[in-house]
């Protein structure tokens, strides 16, 4: 995972510290847990791993491990709707699996460099 982020800057990766949750799984609805997570782009895979209470202890150690990743390929980007979360800037992201997730940050610029970052990367990689 380290690697992942020492490894140079391509396009296709982009990391950052998002609010997540996934509201399904599988096609199954399942309870929000919103968490905050360092989230890495490589590719068309996205890799999500929990953070501790904003703290950077878990850089580095063993619990830079992925927590879950999501491959992106034949999946969707969109903003999510009102009713979808009471939350500002949320983005709805949908693998072709059937796993749903919700990402969001209170920063503007943030989200939106994600939105664009993550709309590219389904379309790069729509017809794998
Ligand atoms: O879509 P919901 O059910 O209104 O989502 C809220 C809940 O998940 C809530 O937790 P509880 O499961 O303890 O009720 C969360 O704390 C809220 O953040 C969720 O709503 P938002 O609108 O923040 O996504």
């Amino acid at each position: 995972f380290l690697q992942l982020f020492s490894s140079r800057n391509r396009p296709s990766e982009k990391c950052g510290v998002l609010n997540v949750t996934k509201i399904t799984e599988n096609g199954k609805k399942v309870r929000k847990n919103w968490t905050s997570s360092w989230t890495v782009l490589q590719g068309s895979s996205l890799l999500f791993a929990k953070g501790q209470g904003g703290g950077t202890s878990w850089f580095g150690g063993s619990q830079s491990k992925p927590e879950f990743t999501v491959d992106l390929r034949g999946g969707s980007v969109e903003w999510a709707s009102k009713d979808k979360s009471s939350k500002k800037h949320v983005i709805e992201l949908k693998t072709r699996k059937g796993t749903e997730l919700l990402i969001q940050s209170e920063i503007d610029s943030v989200i939106n460099d994600w939105y664009k970052t993550l709309v590219e990367t389904v379309n790069t990689h729509a017809w794998e």
